[in-house]
């Protein structure tokens, strides 16, 4: 019997800039409480905590276009989480982000491609998040990240206030949203998995302290197909998991439930199974 190890490092990003409603700040801790480094030692993870970041913060940071929020806290906050991330998937980690809302996978991603440039990405979502600055309606960054990143789409998007040291990294064939039903042959190339988990994918009554829920979402175990499935390619290299927010459960038992399915996604992506470890017990122990 053998099982692979999988060394994995973890990134608290407590950053809400992307999104106006407060308390996805607290995601990190909300996910670390629920016992996800327990769960991944546990696995035989070898983890590398890197602490909850702390963002520099931008005092003056006005709307971009009278609608963008928070443009140059949400450039800053990405530059300096991508730099982590970089360091980690080069020093060999598979790389696990907490957030926080979305807007931080163009962080991720960018730190991601700086030494995976053939990524691919799946976005497990009940949005899509590639609004530009310019079709967005909300003005939040959180629905945006994919615009900035799509090489195809760097005609139509604007050069925002803190984002000139974005490249984009990834083209319209390289990401797929949710389906993993979906998935041609030709994409099935060995390459590394960055794995985009939005919270809010899971069906509200499963995930309700998030900022945007959405009726109709994913079950438990279409959550958990999924990222076992995802597991099983030995490809994923980089996970976020993402607008987790304790501060809109309307009790504490909503707060838990939600954190704890995090727990769930992120220990089912590094091996986790739901029917247990195939352990083979040379003797099971006989009454006397
Ligand atoms: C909407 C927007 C969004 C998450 C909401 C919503 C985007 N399309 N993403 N919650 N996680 O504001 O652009
Ligand atoms: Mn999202
Ligand atoms: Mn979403
Ligand atoms: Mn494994």
């Amino acid at each position: 019997l053998t099982k692979s190890v999988h060394s994995v490092a973890v990134i608290g990003a407590p950053f809400s800039q992307g999104q106006k409603r407060k308390g996805v700040e607290y995601g990190p801790a909300a996910i670390r409480e629920a016992g996800l480094m327990k769960r991944l030692s546990s696995l035989g993870c070898q983890l590398k905590d890197f602490g909850d970041l702390s963002f520099t913060p931008v005092p003056k940071d006005d709307l971009y276009n009278n609608l963008i929020v928070n443009p140059r806290s949400v450039g800053l906050a990405n530059q300096e989480l991508a730099e982590v991330v970089s360091r980690a998937v080069s020093s060999g980690y598979s790389c696990v982000t907490m957030g926080g809302d979305h807007s931080l996978a163009i962080g991720t991603i960018s730190g991601h491609a700086r030494h995976c440039p053939d990524l691919c990405v799946i976005w497990v979502d009940a949005h899509a998040d590639i609004n530009t600055p310019l079709t967005t309606s909300s003005g939040n960054l959180h629905g945006q990240p994919v615009s900035f990143l799509l090489r195809e789409l760097q005609d139509k998007v604007p050069q925002l206030p803190g984002f000139s040291w974005i490249k984009p990294c990834i083209s319209s064939p390289n990401i797929i949203y949710i389906g993993l039903r979906d998935v041609d042959p030709p994409e099935q190339r060995q390459r590394p998995i960055h794995l985009s988990f939005d919270i809010d994918a899971f069906d509200p009554t499963l995930a309700p302290a998030t900022g945007t829920p959405v009726v109709g979402g994913l079950t438990y175990r279409e959550g958990m197909y999924i990222t076992e499935e995802i597991h099983n390619t030995g490809l994923l290299s980089a996970l976020d998991l993402v607008e987790v927010n304790p501060q809109l459960a309307a009790s504490e038992e909503e707060a838990k439930a939600t954190a704890g399915l995090a727990v769930d996604v992120i220990a089912s992506s590094f091996g986790q199974t739901r029917e247990g470890g195939h352990i083979v017990y040379d003797h099971l122990p006989t009454p006397s």
